[in-house]
């Protein structure tokens, strides 16, 4: 274990370690942080009413919304100099979240990064390749940097370059890849083609594979046919990144307690329910400096479980993520809101008020087809208007997504018209 005091410390005791660091930090950001003294004065709550670990139901919640209504740093609470990293990630609109960090945060990241790759058996004899995306998005640099503290060899890879990553990692003799379950079905595919066996030509032991829901049947599929042990990864840009991952024994990731305070609410009444059962996660972050997120609802559905496992551990562990309670699509790994689609689409003048966004997977790969409809004035019978259009719309999408849609351009009056609430997403995949 990487902090057996932590790791092992008994559920009731975490508790009250935990009542200990909220009554702290309910202090410091009711009488230093106007934003969070506003809000418990608006919902009628003081430090003086946390006088248990239970009272964390008086604080109110907070939500990706916050994070968009105070774009870029109204949220912040450390002051700038103190401040030594941002990520930001995609919100529900035109406008991204931006996250920052002081070095403490970037330091239990780090640590519960140390801890989490301990528990999933990584050791300093591994060679881990980090095919996250490195820069504003979190998996790299997370990954990355817990990946060092534990004294394993990274490979820095970034996303893409298939064929070149499959070389890298047969040249090196990676023992570990960290990346989306979509993208290593895309490697495995990759390496068929390529005539590479995995059990015979790699070394690969282990994928830590998150960012995007996936199941215990993709899990079945990767260990059988590539030889390796798939570790289940959880995180938030808003907690700071990637940081909780499965141990050995994969029975779900073991949430560090002193890291961050778990709650399960029922969706629909919003009542706290006890461990076990399944609900929206709400996570407070109980150590962060620079954005602290108090009873922020995450949107995921889950569990968590105090049991010990037989790992060793008593921290307690989610359940594999089942869904969302928001319309988030995570596509190819990335955070695309229908509402950021329509937002993009709108600011184009020749663009109509409907759409469809289409999103399936094929072979292995996600795929986003946009259907636009155009305004009447626009429609041209030149065909190269027509794809210069449509260029300029795919150009505006992967802009603002990040990502690459296709755009298949409709006559006015040519997609659905709906008499109720629009249904204008279609995802056809399965997880
Ligand atoms: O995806 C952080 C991350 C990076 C996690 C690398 C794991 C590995 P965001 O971009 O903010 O952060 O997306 C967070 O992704 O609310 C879930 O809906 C989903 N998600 C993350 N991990 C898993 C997982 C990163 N293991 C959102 N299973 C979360 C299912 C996951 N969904």
């Amino acid at each position: 274990m990487w902090d057996p005091r932590i790791e092992t410390m008994p559920y009731e005791q975490i508790k009250q370690m935990q009542y200990k660091q909220l009554k702290k930090l309910v202090n410091n950001l009711y009488s230093f942080n106007q934003f969070y003294h506003d809000r418990m004065r608006a919902a009628n709550v003081s430090p003086l009413d946390i006088n248990s670990l239970e009272d964390i139901q008086k604080l109110p919640f907070m939500y990706k919304q916050d994070l968009r209504d105070n774009y870029p740093d109204k949220m912040f609470t450390a002051d700038k100099s103190e401040i030594v990293r941002y990520h930001m990630s995609s919100g529900t609109s035109g406008k991204p979240t931006c996250v920052a960090y002081t070095r403490n945060d970037l330091d239990y990241w780090t640590e519960a990064l140390a801890r989490s790759l301990t528990a999933a058996g990584l050791t300093s004899d591994d060679t881990l390749q980090v095919a996250y995306g490195y820069g504003l998005f979190t998996g790299g640099l997370g990954l990355h940097y817990g990946a060092e503290r534990i004294g394993a060899t990274v490979l820095p890879a970034g996303t893409g370059n298939t064929q070149r990553q499959l070389e890298m990692m047969q040249d090196l003799g990676c023992t570990a890849i960290a990346c989306t379950p979509s993208y290593l079905t895309h490697l495995m595919t990759t390496a068929k083609q390529m005539g590479i066996d995995w059990k015979r030509d790699m070394n690969l032991k282990k994928a830590i594979l998150g960012a995007e829901p996936w199941t215990e049947s993709m899990r079945a599929k990767f260990e059988e046919s590539m030889g390796i042990k798939c570790i289940d990864i959880y995180g938030t840009s808003e907690q700071a990144g990637p940081m909780f991952c499965e141990c050995e024994a994969q029975h779900g990731p073991h949430i560090w307690p002193d890291i961050m305070l778990v709650e399960i609410l029922d969706p629909k009444t919003g009542e706290v329910l006890e461990p076990g059962n399944k609900g929206e996660l709400v996570c407070t972050m109980l150590k962060k400096e620079a954005m602290p997120m108090i009873r922020y609802k995450m949107k995921d559905i889950t569990s968590y479980n105090v049991e010990p496992c037989e790992c060793g551990r008593t921290t307690p562990r989610l359940s594999r993520i089942t869904g969302r309670s928001d319309d988030m699509l995570i596509i190819r790994g990335i955070n695309v809101f229908p509402s950021q689609i329509e937002y993009t689409l709108m600011r184009i003048p020749q663009v109509g008020d409907q759409y469809m966004i289409n999103v399936t997977r094929e072979g292995d790969l996600d795929r986003l087809v946009v259907q636009v409809e155009i305004k009447p004035e626009a429609f041209s019978d030149k065909m190269e208007d027509m794809i210069a259009l449509r260029a300029t719309i795919e150009a505006s999408l992967k802009r603002y997504l990040n990502i690459a849609a296709e755009v298949e351009l409709k006559a006015p009056g040519e997609l659905p018209r709906f008499d109720g609430k629009a249904k204008r997403v279609n995802d056809t995949r399965v997880f």
